[in-house]
């Protein structure tokens, strides 16, 4: 009869990690806290994920890339349970030390991290019910175990010891393919070979049980804790002022209102979200302040309540993310409402020598933006409002900047509590650490709408509408050229310009397009003569290059 322990010992310790996230990510979720065991581990992993992998979740993944990773440490938490649970069936107390240490993990992180005492309320819970339900599913599992048999593996030889861990190896991949409850399919055979078939299907009933309560307590939890982020409020009960400075009305024609063409204005719900948070913060707009120091003449404090007051500009700018592929959508394009950031500054008094700010956010990101494009007449804001809305959460609630012509991760820091003025040979942000440029300068780019990609165009008698969008912030659009092709560059028709830090869009009626399979490539050229690259370069460290080409196929 084969040793069935092994198997049952590891569903006992993946059951307790089940048991010990659900029942963690539950109480943290009801009681509010930000220590849920999923997030604190998440946010440790986040950082330490190197960068490549990092664009990989977000291609695969898009912007669940955070659900993605959420899932992913279950998963290995559940694997890592199941291998401890497994050694349990000769060392158990080594088993339930393990358990008990790798529980208190995101405890020991969040307390290193400045954590409170009742945060460490969930973990705690967790582990405790973790390894009760280890010890519960073992001793249900163990009652007819025959205490020789447990001998017997203790002092068996080697040969012997190995095969057990072959075919521990076994199951825990059989568990992980399957991804359910491992038992449910193991029960019928394991009635089969062993008379006392009745027990070890309890054990597996109450197992796949616990773990089910487990899987829903985290979906639960993680619920709770959306809810309770939602209704804080804060967001709801913020009035925007009116504005002091008005964006102009929208042009007739600034939108060319073509199917599948993406609007000139980003609705905030379909904004693009790119951070580092695993959550986004959550931040009282009545104790947020704002810091500015550094190299200044004076340190300045603002609160939101004098933020509020002062006379608020609104005006359209679009933002881009830097890792933004050809083609790609992490662009959007918003009427901001704040206050120009140049003014703050000047409040501060930058001192001579000073050629960066240095943006800080509550979570600890940070952005590297040029002094000199702070300062200048462009339109850089310490914004408040999003497209006649206070900004959404997700999107740097109460307060960010959005300055025109630089990717994000140099100067949109959403969250924003400090501006230190220093010098880029003194302070380095948070991506450049990481392989990516100081400066970003967004670069002229262009991509193709229409017709979507995969869809069989009709020719109406040869002629074929394309469409889509350029950019190039701060400067302006010039012009936009299509090519059929390897045919001549043709010029677009190009929407109504909201001001030159916004994209726009292009249509062309392309004519006597064959039926068959074509291409469709754009490039766009900015008001200073500047071709986009041709060339494909990638991301890293300052934004990918190439031209946008769609294959559409004319039937
Ligand atoms: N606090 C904080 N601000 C941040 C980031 C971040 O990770 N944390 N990401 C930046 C990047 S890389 C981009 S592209 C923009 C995206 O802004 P959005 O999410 O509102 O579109 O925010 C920037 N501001
Ligand atoms: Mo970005």
């Amino acid at each position: 009869m084969r040793d069935r322990r092994p198997l049952l010992a590891a569903t006992a310790g993946a059951v307790a990690a089940l048991v010990y996230f659900g029942s963690s990510e539950f109480l943290a979720g009801v009681l509010a806290l930000t220590s849920a065991p999923l997030l604190i581990l998440g946010q440790t992993v986040i950082p330490l994920v190197p960068t490549p992998l990092i664009k990989a979740a977000i291609a695969v993944f898009g912007t669940n890339d955070k659900l993605a990773l959420v899932i992913t440490i279950a998963v290995v938490g559940v694997v890592i349970g199941g291998i401890i649970g497994w050694i349990g069936v000769r060392r158990r107390s080594l088993s339930l030390v393990l358990l008990a240490g790798f529980g208190a993990l995101p405890i020991i992180l969040q307390f290193t991290a400045g954590g409170s005492l009742t945060g460490m309320v969930p973990a705690v819970v967790g582990v405790v019910l973790g390894c009760a339900a280890y010890l519960g599913l073992l001793r249900l599992a163990e009652v007819d175990e025959a205490p020789a048999a447990l001998a017997e593996v203790d002092e068996a030889p080697a040969p012997a010891v190995r095969s057990t861990g072959a075919e521990a190896t076994r199951i825990l991949t059989t568990g992980e393919t399957t991804g359910g409850p491992v038992g449910t399919t193991e029960a019928p055979d394991v009635r089969a070979d062993d008379p006392r078939g009745p027990d070890r299907r309890l054990f597996f009933g109450i197992a796949a049980g616990l773990g089910a309560i487990g899987v829903a307590a985290i979906a639960a939890g993680q619920s709770a804790a959306v809810l309770a982020r939602n209704a804080a409020g804060a967001v709801a009960q913020f009035v925007l002022p009116r504005p002091a400075a008005s964006a102009p009305p929208i042009p007739d024609g600034a939108d060319l209102e073509i199917d599948s063409l993406a609007p000139i204005i980003t609705p905030n719900s379909e904004f693009y979200r790119i951070d580092t948070a695993l959550v986004p913060p959550a931040v009282d707009a009545g104790s947020w302040s704002l810091r500015i120091h550094g190299m200044v003449d004076r340190e300045v404090t603002v609160t939101m309540e004098e933020l509020l007051a002062l006379p608020l500009e609104e005006h359209y700018v679009t933002l881009t993310c830097v890792s933004n592929e050809v083609g790609g959508d992490l662009i959007g394009n918003a009427k901001w409402l704040g206050y120009p950031i140049r003014e703050l500054l000047a409040r501060a008094g930058p001192t001579s020598g000073a050629d960066m700010v240095l943006s800080g956010s509550d979570d600890g990101f940070t952005a590297s933006t040029p002094l000199e494009v702070l300062t200048d007449d462009r339109a850089a804001l310490l914004a408040v409002g999003m497209n006649g809305k206070p900004l959404p959460r997700d999107h740097g609630f109460p307060a960010r900047l959005v300055v025109p012509g630089l990717y994000g991760f140099v100067s949109a820091t959403k969250w924003v509590t400090s501006l230190e003025v220093t010098r880029f040979a003194d302070k380095q942000a948070y991506w450049t650490t990481r392989g990516w440029s100081t400066h970003g300068p967004v670069l002229v780019a262009s991509r193709v709408d229409v017709p979507r990609s995969g869809v069989r165009v009709r020719a109406d008698g040869g002629r074929v509408v394309a469409a889509g969008m350029a950019w190039a912030q701060h400067t302006g659009i010039g012009q936009v050229q299509v090519r059929l092709d390897e045919g001549d560059w043709q010029t677009a028709q190009l929407s109504e310009e909201l001001n030159v830090d916004t994209w726009r869009q292009w249509r062309i009626d392309l004519t006597g397009v064959s039926s068959g399979s074509h291409t469709v490539t754009v490039r766009a050229i900015d008001k200073d003569g500047n071709v986009q690259i041709s060339d494909r370069r990638p991301a890293i460290p300052g934004s990918a290059t190439g031209l946008h080409a769609r294959d559409l196929t004319v039937e």
